[in-house]
């Protein structure tokens, strides 16, 4: 069932297709300009071409003409076989109209599928009449470099047997020859050119005369000698490839040229037939044919150009040459649609990326990929990037820009590079991006020690600043700015109080001992988002101050203590001084216990040891003159404080000047730095 199925299919299918093929066939020659009615003289009795049909197959069939004549065989159709026309003939006629003077010629052509097309022409016999070529059919030669324009080829005879004034025409073949024209009264046949720019050897001009009735073509035949050699473009080759990266200005080809005519001068000239501007390219009169300068080619945009070059030698053109010049796809480089990107992100810890730089990177070839680095350059290796997308981009190392460590901003060189295209040679692109690191709050305010110590007197008036904490914030800008507070329990504290900028000042009148002390409690708080804090304990000796001391030197507001090197040469001193001390102390220890030697030295003059002397002979020395009373201070010194406090209490001794600050009556302070 299913088999006898698909056979009615298949015969269905093949009806079809045959219908389809026969449909496709069917359609006859086709006849333009019948039917026609034609005279032919009755005196006619050579073969003379009538009538040149006009039939096309409209399927591009080959066909085949004959006719039937209603009487007698005095017409014929032949295919001319120069012009493949089908052409109505006498066929030796001996006309007599008293015998016929009318005649229907059937003229029927066939396809090679056997359509047909029939048309009729009627043909009217003129009594006694007849049109007759005297010179024709003919042929003339003619010096082709030498003819001049107008130059007479021919002078066409016809005679009419009625007497009738004869009118002439010509149509050339083939028809692109222009060189000829006729003079329909005169039948004389002129040149419209020098010959010297005829390309075509051989020229049929088919010649008609007529006298309004009879129409009688005949043949004249011109050939050329010494013609002009066309010049030739000799060694253009059908398709040459040139690579997409050539410059601008580079010659792609250089035409070589063939004339053999002495003297002649050949200008080549190229056209594109592709819809290219034809100013991409040059070329010079040394057949140079060269990419435009300022042109450049691209594979992605035009794979070839279709060029056409001619050859002219002031008379005959040579060509059209065609050559295809293909484009070849190389690799091009990825680029980065800015030239400078941006990106901020927090100082971090290596491994934390948080910045999308939104590169964006094209490559003109198909199928391109790229990867992202940075170039060795402005510190780029504390920086990462994702090479695979280019973002996210982070620290490799910890960043700090506190206390400009690293710079808050780094401006980095970003490539891409390609993978090679076809070519497998690696392209990059570049760009460069501005990253600006933003400091975080992540360094407490630090005072310069755990506990400060310092002095009022009663020089002091309220207002006056006793001195100030050094306070440092390794953060930049707002997290570095700090203000101090202070808390204490003790029952004086509203005697002093701590400024914001952290410097300490008599807030009122002193109203309780010498040797009294207030502690605070000061910290420094930063303008961080998230505020950190410092801590340090202040006391407040007041304290009898001396009263013959005060000078009026006029001092420095200098900070001796904050420059190494003098932190430095004053640890030297100090060292030098103790090992003075333990040398004293050891020299005194060896007088009394059992050495003559200082005796000797004594005895020697030596002042010096004068002392340690009288202790070797006497024990009942009045101790007041060598008691050294130790220091005690309430709270541990800090290693300033312990050079700076001197001792003087006990005795009646007045007081060593201390190191402190040294003021003015008036309070000012002449010293508040270090403390
Ligand atoms: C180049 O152009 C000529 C003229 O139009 C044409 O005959 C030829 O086929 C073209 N060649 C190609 C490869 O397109
Ligand atoms: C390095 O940084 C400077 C500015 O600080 C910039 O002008 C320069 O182009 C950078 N170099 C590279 C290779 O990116
Ligand atoms: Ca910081
Ligand atoms: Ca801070």
């Amino acid at each position: 069932m299913a088999e006898s199925f698909s056979t009615v299919l298949v015969s269905i299918v093949i009806l079809v297709t045959s219908i389809f093929v026969r449909v496709s066939h069917s359609v006859a020659p086709l006849f333009t300009g019948l039917p026609i009615s034609l005279s032919v003289g009755e005196n006619e009795n050579t073969n003379r071409i009538l009538y040149t049909l006009t039939v096309t197959d409209p399927n591009g069939d080959s066909f085949t003409c004959s006719v039937t004549i209603d009487t007698g065989s005095f017409f014929q159709i032949i295919r001319d076989p120069e012009t493949a026309e089908w052409k109505i003939w006498t066929n030796s006629p001996s006309f007599n109209v008293n015998t016929a003077n009318s005649y229907n010629i059937t003229v029927t052509c066939t396809d090679a599928y056997s359509a047909s097309t029939t048309g009729i022409i009627y043909v009217n016999v003129l009594a006694g009449d007849a049109i007759k070529f005297s010179n024709l059919p003919t042929t003339v030669s003619k010096t082709a470099l030498n003819t001049e324009a107008s130059t007479q080829i021919f002078d066409v005879n016809a005679v009419d047997d009625s007497g009738d004034i004869l009118t002439y025409y010509m149509t050339v073949s083939p028809s692109t020859v222009t060189s000829f024209q006729i003079d329909a009264s005169t039948g004389i046949v002129t040149t419209t050119r020098e010959l010297k720019y005829e390309t075509q050897g051989t020229t049929t001009l088919l010649i008609r005369a007529t006298d309004g009735r009879i129409n009688v073509t005949e043949k004249l035949v011109v050939t050329l000698t010494n013609m002009n050699t066309v010049p030739m473009i000799t060694n253009l080759p059908t398709t040459k490839t040139v690579s997409e990266s050539t410059a601008g200005g580079t010659t792609l080809f250089t035409l070589s040229t063939y004339d053999p005519d002495s003297g002649a001068t050949k200008t080549t000239a190229f056209s594109l037939v592709s819809a290219a501007s034809a100013s991409h390219f040059t070329l010079d009169s040394n057949g140079n044919f060269k990419l435009a300068t300022g042109k450049s080619l691209d594979y992605e945009t035009t794979t070839f150009y279709n060029v056409s070059f001619t050859v002219n030698d002031g008379m005959a053109t040579g060509g059209p040459y065609f050559l295809l010049l293909y484009v070849e796809n190389d690799n091009e480089p990825c680029s980065f649609g800015n030239t400078m990107y941006y990106a901020s992100t927090d100082e971090g810890a290596a491994g934390s990326a948080s910045m999308s730089p939104g590169f964006k990177v094209s490559d003109p070839d198909a199928g391109a990929t790229w990867t992202y680095h940075l170039y060795n350059a402005n510190n780029s290796d504390r920086f990462t990037i994702d090479s695979s997308t280019g973002s996210p981009m982070g620290f490799a190392v910890n960043y700090d820009v506190d206390n400009n460590a690293m710079p808050s901003k780094a401006i980095l060189t970003v490539l891409c590079k390609d993978n090679g295209g076809t070519t497998g040679v690696i392209k990059s692109g570049s760009t460069q991006i501005t990253i600006t690191i933003n400091d975080v709050n992540d360094n407490y305010p630090t005072f310069s020690a755990s506990s400060y110590t310092i002095y009022a007197d009663q020089y002091d008036d309220p207002g006056t600043v006793l001195g100030s904490l050094t306070v440092t914030d390794a953060d930049s800008g707002s997290n570095a700015l700090f203000t101090c507070t202070a808390t204490s329990t003790s029952t004086n504290s509203a005697t002093y109080s701590v400024n914001s900028d952290c410097s300490i000042y008599l807030a009122k009148t002193i109203s309780f001992d010498y040797g009294t002390i207030v502690t605070y409690i000061v910290k420094a708080v930063d303008q961080g988002t998230t505020p950190l804090t410092g801590t340090t304990t202040l006391n407040v000796v007041y304290r009898l101050y001396g009263t013959t001391t005060v000078t009026t030197t006029t001092t420095t507001q200098y900070n001796f203590f904050s420059r190494a090197e003098n932190i430095a040469v004053f640890s030297l001193l100090l060292i030098t001084a103790l090992v003075l001390i333990a040398f004293l102390l050891y020299i005194c220890v060896e007088c009394c216990w059992g050495s003559l030697y200082c005796c000797n030295a004594c005895n020697g003059g030596y002042k010096v040891f004068s002392r340690g002397c009288e202790c070797c002979r006497s024990v009942n020395r009045p101790s007041s003159l060598r008691k050294v009373i130790p220091h005690t201070p309430e709270t541990p010194l800090t290693p300033a404080q312990s050079i700076k406090s001197i001792p003087y209490k006990e005795d009646n001794i007045p007081p060593p000047q201390p190191y402190r600050s040294i003021r003015y009556h008036n309070g000012t302070p002449a010293h508040n730095g270090w403390l």
